[in-house]
């Protein structure tokens, strides 16, 4: 047997809780609400998406529930890992068992692969027990394959047929659930008799809508990620010599550096939204950052924080043109291609390998390192991997060159060290918070009794999160509802709309507010680790987004 910290023995033991209305299981009445369009685009969508557009909004109460059938379920982990996962599956299990103990569910392995390669395992109560509360994606593992082939779904069919399997829960992001959307609607639409249900996961927090509160693992991830900025806040109160520039993930929106940067309250903190809504020039953000430097510097305070959102480069203009005409040109010979670029020596040999003018420029002007990362692999969707720039250095040794020149020109007297960090990885896997275990629970348990209500093409729903999980409202969303056409490499494509921070919401409205105090002063809160025990104003907190989302 594998030996287990004190921690986790303790934490397998912990019962997640749920919404009330499933107190006696997941054979629950259903309230149907008014019919649904979409985000946006509503008539190309429902020309898409013909047999499971327009479905209503559903909401779980206790009554009278229709008789389930057997249901043989197959679940996926698509994309990134984030902390609850393993509970996902634990309240799915559990509800499914709950409508009929002979239910069984199957897990496809590798992510969304798994199920076109037909690697499965049979997930019994024996494995399920030992994931119970844990972080990770390791009880089945995930991937990025995309499934949006019909050859691929055709395959998929064959072999969850294979296995009896009639009902397929993916777990994953927005483009994972738009592939989810399109399956649902490609199985619908030749009577396949498999429901599609998924649920919302991604530490980025960027799928969620008016239902979908907020992702599943954003919580937890934020929260070791402010423990940390909280740690180094406290060094560097203590040295009192560093400037840290820490990059947090979040490859499109800034909802982590947001949250992060309202626990903590770093000296700085960068959201891309308002960058591209400003129009900023990388020049502007460094000049910003450095007037901050300055003034502390004026102070004596010679040291600082500065949280840096993982996709801020892709919302500069100028670095959004060049990524996105560098991704257009990579999609076709990335390799021969990339080498190319990185071995250019001037702008008419980039001109040459399709760049436009002004992009070249600005490749040129990026120190080597970062040339070399804006051209290196793309992902299976064909983008740059941000988190694999290093935009912190990238910005220190802006901020440096720009602090230089006011020292000569007697404007900055201070002295600038500095430090950089990314925090990414150390928080998808961490243990779930209660929050986390809880929703993720839920969320599981939720798309079971979407299943037994038969149920397809619906996305798990659990809502009224700043309350007790007792008190929180259970049921499902159309996929389609949430669906907008997007330009995607050229195409037109019907996507799951990305949450990106909204300018005019309160938890921006709260650092905006803020930002002079907490730049100029020294106004740090270390919020430490997460705890799974004790007060519940200590444990039981959700992020602070979605306490001032929610107070309006
Ligand atoms: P998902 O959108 O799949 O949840 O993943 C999010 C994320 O954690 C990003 O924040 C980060 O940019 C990316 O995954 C890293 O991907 P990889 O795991 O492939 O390195």
């Amino acid at each position: 047997m594998t030996e287990k910290s004190a921690l986790q023995i303790a934490r397998a033991a912990y019962q997640a809780k749920l919404p009330s209305v499933f107190k006696n299981g997941a054979k629950v009445a259903l309230k149907v609400g008014e019919p649904t369009t979409a985000a946006d685009n509503a008539e190309q969508i429902q020309q898409l998406f013909p047999t499971t557009y327009g479905a209503p909004i559903l909401a779980f109460e206790s009554g009278e529930a229709v008789e389930a059938k057997a249901i043989n379920a197959g679940v996926i982990l698509s994309g990134g890992q984030a902390p609850g996962g393993h509970n996902v599956i634990a309240g799915l299990f559990d509800g499914l068992k709950s409508l009929n103990p002979d239910n069984k569910l199957y897990g496809f392995l590798g992510g969304p692969g798994g199920l076109v390669d037909n690697a499965y395992m049979e997930l019994t109560s024996d494995i399920i027990d030992e994931y119970r509360n844990t972080g990770g994606f390791d009880i089945i593992g995930s991937g990025r394959t995309k499934l949006e082939e019909t050859e691929q779904f055709d395959t998929g069919l064959e072999n969850m047929r294979a296995l009896g399997i009639n009902a397929l829960i993916i777990i994953g992001g927005d483009d994972s659930n738009t592939n989810a959307c399109v399956l649902a609607e490609y199985y619908k639409s030749i009577d396949a008799g498999v429901q599609v249900v998924g649920c919302p996961k991604t530490i980025d927090g960027d799928l969620k809508n008016e239902y979908i509160e907020t992702s599943f693992g954003f919580d937890t991830a934020c929260k070791v990620y402010s423990e940390l900025i909280g740690n180094i806040a406290r060094d560097a109160m203590s040295a009192k010599k560093y400037w840290h520039f820490i990059k947090v993930m979040g490859r499109s929106a800034s909802h982590i550096a947001l949250e992060c940067g309202l626990q903590t309250q770093a000296n700085i903190t960068l959201v891309s939204e308002e960058v591209e809504a400003k129009k900023q020039t990388l020049g502007e953000i460094v000049s910003g950052i450095s007037d901050v430097i300055a003034k502390r510097a004026e102070k004596n305070l010679d040291f600082g924080l500065v949280v840096i959102p993982e996709g801020l480069i892709e919302f500069v203009p100028e670095m959004k043109a060049l990524i996105s005409e560098l991704n257009d040109l990579l999609a076709h010979d990335a390799d021969g291609l990339s080498k190319q670029f990185s071995s250019a020596e001037s702008t008419s040999v980039l001109e040459g390998l399709g760049l436009t003018a002004p992009s070249a420029a600005v490749y040129f002007s990026l120190p080597n390192n970062i040339r070399e990362q804006l051209v290196m692999d793309r992902d299976p969707h064909g983008n740059v991997q941000v988190s694999r720039i290093e935009t912190e250095k990238l910005l220190i040794g802006m901020v440096e060159v720009e602090l230089a020149a006011r020292k000569s020109a007697g404007s900055y007297t201070g002295s600038f060290s500095s430090q950089n960090h990314f925090f990414g990885y150390e928080g998808r896997c961490a243990a779930p918070s209660n929050f986390d275990a809880d929703y993720c629970y839920s969320l599981g348990y939720g798309a079971a009794a979407l299943l037994g209500a038969g149920k397809t093409a619906y996305l798990s729903s659990v809502r009224n999160l700043t309350k007790p999980a007792d008190q929180w409202i259970a049921g499902g969303i159309p996929l389609t509802s949430m669906m907008n056409v997007e330009r995607r490499h050229g195409k037109d494509k019907p996507v799951i709309r990305k949450a990106l921070v909204e300018l005019d919401g309160a938890p921006f409205g709260k650092l905006a507010a803020n930002r002079e105090k907490w730049g100029v002063e020294t106004s740090f809160i270390y919020p430490g680790p997460i705890q799974y025990f004790g007060p519940s104003e200590v444990c039981d907190q959700p992020s602070k987004t979605i306490v001032l989302e929610q107070e309006g």
